[in-house]
């Protein structure tokens, strides 16, 4: 297939000033029938072309004559239609399957119910349209379906009017007023009960709140509901948007391919990010489903009101809304601790992705398959991308900024130059250089070197940046780094002057500081104010230093962090590893007794083997796991006392879900972990009663944890016990799977093939392949298991998940690609798993694109 190229974009050739659409709600056979009022986009004379994927047309009217088939045919998937004026009526009739539809893509069955998903090119799999972004259209929508199987019936927009018929079936008119692309439609069917509330806007509006369930998981959704109010509140304090319509429905449901649907009026949602409570969802899980609930809200405005041109500027919506979720998680706790989750995220996902064979820009210029394009590039690097505009210009100047965006192009299908000429615009200012930000991929790297002459009083900081090279762009021009810097006083702590912020937008720069009379220490890219890479010329204990004094708390884990790092780094090459600093700045920051628990929890975790495996030339996973086991174990060992104190002041009483409580749970799986490292005699047992006392999931599920990664016989017991417990629990069992997919013991490759063959393990549900399969893909020392069978099992799920659900299996497929990455052998086997993709017959242009790319 060809790519798509965004130089290509051209406008539509006829929109579509309004659809009717009709439903004959059937699992096994649903009829739809849509009425299209479409009119000639400029002067040219090209025929109407609707895309379809899958479809028969039933039947063809234009203009309310039917049966005109020599003025249409189908080219392809696409239904083509000849039309002489400048505005006809064109009504199709076709039908689809649901219950068969296993891409879940499109209209298609989920635990007995019927839901959709379009984003972004799932509506031509339900009624022949234009299927684009930029083609917005009025809806109404009809829906007729068995009343007893399927009770509510929800659509975009308000409900209009509903009724019964004689044969025990029912109907439900819905009407949307905002005219939106097809890919915000959506509609649900089914048996389900709501938990319902009211908001009202901050002019008047009574908003009705309703979460859709199904009836055994009502009591589990009020803290989805109450993430919607504040999230409601959020909006119209810090952005100015208040909702527009009179209802806002949510329906969860378990088979989804992604985390949610911002759908108009009509969000759906994976159940993962509906579902809690204490007994079934972590700490983690709660915040998650804040965040996400918070996102799809948001996305009211920042990509329905105001929506995208055309796929190349997905990261306008997802980039501003990932921006703007952050701010709002981080206005609910500590900012500084969701600063630094947003941060392990993005080095975790984001520049693995930046390095490697999939790299792209925040907006691509080409595409094979669109749905490949939710990364973490356009989500995680192009909130980044927006949070530097807010850094450069200041919150006022940013506000003035959305502002004039929301404004200008509310009912619209704006692209991500529109976003930034309305900064400019508002603010009088000049991103041209910024923009690179939108077309250069990779993550630029930049060298700071401090000097200073002993006594002498100025001191010198050279900061240089490259971008690396990425597929199809060999060469990069320098970008523009906001970066926050302070220097501190390395005798007394003292901070010499005040932070600064530094655009470096040269390849080079040089920074003079005067009356520096004592030793400076650097503190730089504080707040991690630019997703780049840094390398300085600071000292260990210049970092330790550092890791208890600097006054910005990222910037205090950040130097914790990069004290491990080196230290991990050192010791993969030299095999051995001297590990004092880092047990010195541990037990200080442990000790602090000042520092937030949640804060001291993030600061003294280890990185990933992931994230030490992308700091080294030739990633050797036997290595990194042995290193990074050896100082686990000696800062469990030194500082034993120090964790079980720890783990005591952490024992919190009944559950309670607060910035504070959270921080405690966490700081105690932590200080456990450390406990197991130690090889302390009585942790299988300390793990295992707090496994069965446990009042929450985060307890449990840490207690498991810690089981499943030792040698303790109580892990057996503990799975069992979780497992008999949770059976019936979709969502918790995806822990118990993915909790042994993660597990860091020498058995995991083999325990994860026969989970496999588990009764309750399933392809076909997207959370329970994610859970195993890709949790495992992961698990850097498992998957790389140097006999290979960790890529070779990985390479068969994916071959038969593609079957079912390409999108979803193209999205697990990254960690093979990354075989350049590794040692000889382990590059050959993991190319011949790939080869053994793409030679799969029937394979989809989801995983072609990814597989092709990544052998490239
Ligand atoms: N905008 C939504 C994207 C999405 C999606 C994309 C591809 C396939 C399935 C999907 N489900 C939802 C989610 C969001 O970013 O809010
Ligand atoms: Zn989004």
């Amino acid at each position: 297939p060809a790519p798509i190229l965004r130089s290509d974009y051209r406008a539509p050739d006829w929109q579509v000033s309004e659809i009717a659409l009709d439903f004959d709600l059937d699992p096994a056979r649903t009829v739809v029938r849509a009425k299209l009022h479409v009119t000639r986009n400029g002067d040219h004379d090209r025929p109407l072309r609707l895309d379809g994927d899958g479809l028969q047309p039933l039947s063809v009217g234009i203009d309310g004559v039917a049966g005109s088939n020599d003025r249409w045919r189908m080219d392809g998937d696409a239904l083509v239609v000849d039309l002489d004026g400048k505005a006809h009526v064109v009504e199709t009739e076709v039908a689809i399957a649901p219950e068969r539809n296993t891409q879940l893509m499109g209209l298609y069955a989920s635990g007995g119910n019927l839901c959709t998903q379009c984003e972004a090119e799932g509506f031509r799999r339900i009624t022949f349209f234009p299927d684009r972004p930029d083609v917005l259209a009025r809806y109404s929508v009809r829906m007729t379906a068995d009343k007893a199987r399927f009770p509510v019936l929800l659509a975009n927009g308000d409900p209009i009017a509903h009724g019964d018929l004689e044969d025990g079936c029912h109907w439900a008119e819905w009407h949307d007023p905002f005219p939106k692309p097809s890919y915000l439609f959506a509609l649900v069917a089914g048996d389900l009960v709501a938990n319902r509330a009211t908001f009202v806007t901050a002019s008047g509006r009574e908003v009705q709140l309703a979460i859709w369930v199904r009836e055994k998981d009502l009591a589990k959704t009020d803290h989805a509901l109450d993430a919607l109010k504040t999230s409601m509140a959020w909006d119209e304090r810090v952005y100015g948007r208040e909702y527009d319509l009179d209802v806002f429905n949510i329906v969860a449901v378990d088979d989804f391919n992604f985390g949610a649907m911002e759908n108009k009026g009509l969000n759906i949602f994976n159940s993962r990010y509906i579902l809690a409570d204490p007994d079934t969802a972590t700490d983690h899980d709660y915040d998650a489903i804040a965040a996400v609930v918070a996102h799809e809200y948001f996305h009211n405005w920042s990509g329905n009101r105001v929506t995208c041109r055309d796929w190349f500027q997905l990261s306008l919506k997802e980039g501003f809304t990932v921006f703007r979720d952050q701010g709002f998680s981080a206005d609910q706790g500590s900012a500084a601790v969701k600063r630094i989750e947003d941060v392990r995220s993005l080095r975790a996902a984001q520049f693995p992705e930046d390095a490697g064979p999939l790299a792209h820009p925040i907006r691509p210029d080409s595409y094979l398959e669109i749905s490949n394009f939710y990364t973490a590039t356009i989500y995680n690097k192009g909130a980044e991308v927006v949070r530097m505009l807010h850094t450069i210009l200041g919150p006022q100047r940013f506000r003035a900024g959305t502002d004039l965006y929301f404004d200008r192009f509310d009912g619209t299908a704006a692209t991500c130059e529109d976003f930034v000429a309305s900064m400019e615009e508002a603010n009088g200012v000049d991103l041209a250089q910024f923009r690179r930000w939108y077309s250069q991929a990779g993550t630029p790297r930049v060298t700071a070197t401090l000097e200073h002459e002993p006594g002498g009083g100025t001191a010198t900081l050279h900061l240089a940046q490259a971008v690396p090279p990425t597929p199809g762009q060999p060469h990069k021009l320098p970008m523009v780094l906001p970066l926050k810097l302070r220097l501190f006083g390395g005798n007394t702590g003292r901070p010499l002057g005040d932070e600064q912020l530094v655009l470096l937008s040269d390849a080079e720069a040089t920074l003079r500081f005067e009356a520096v009379t004592e030793r400076p220490v650097l503190s730089i890219n504080r707040g991690f104010s630019a997703p780049v890479i840094v390398d300085t010329n600071r000292t260990p204990a210049d970092l330790a230093f550092l890791s208890g004094h600097d006054d910005d708390p990222f910037a205090r884990y950040e130097a914790m962090q990069q004290l491990m790092l080196d230290t991990l780094v050192a010791s993969v090459a030299s095999g051995r590893g001297d590990h004092g600093a880092v047990v010195d700045a541990v037990r200080e920051t442990l000790r602090n007794p000042e520092l937030d628990r949640a804060f001291v929890a993030e600061a003294v975790l280890l990185p990933s083997d992931n994230f030490i495996g992308d700091q080294l030339p030739i990633v050797d996973p036997d290595a990194i796991f042995r290193a990074r086991e050896a100082l686990r174990r000696d800062i469990g060992r030194a500082l034993e006392r120090d964790w079980r104190q720890a783990y005591e002041d952490t024992r919190n009483g009944a559950f309670e879900y607060s910035p504070e409580a959270k921080g405690k749970r966490r700081l105690k799986t932590v200080a456990l972990g450390y406990l197991a490292a130690s090889g302390a005699p009585d942790i299988g047992e300390l793990a295992f009663a707090q496994f069965e006392q446990a009042d929450n999931m985060t307890d449990r599920q840490g207690a498991l944890m810690t089981l499943v990664n030792g040698p303790w016989d109580q892990r057996v017991a503990a799975l069992d016990i979780f497992y008999n417990r949770y059976r019936d629990n979709p969502l918790v069992l995806d822990k118990w799977f993915s909790t042994q997919a993660l597990s860091t013991r020498d058995d995991t490759p083999e325990r994860v093939e026969e989970l496999a063959g588990h009764r309750d393990f399933t392809l076909a549900n997207p959370n329970r392949a994610r859970a195993l399969v890709g949790a495992f893909g992961v698990n850097q020392r498992a998957f790389h298991a140097a006999d290979g069978r960790g890529y070779r099992f990985f390479a068969q799920q994916l071959i038969a998940l593609d079957r079912l659900n390409p999108q979803t299996a193209a999205k697990m497929m990254p960690p093979l690609g990354r075989w350049r990455r590794f040692d000889p052998a382990r590059q050959q086997a993991m190319r011949a798993a790939l080869e053994q993709i793409l030679a799969s017959p029937g394979l989809s242009k989801d995983m072609l694109e990814q597989v092709s790319k990544s052998l490239a």
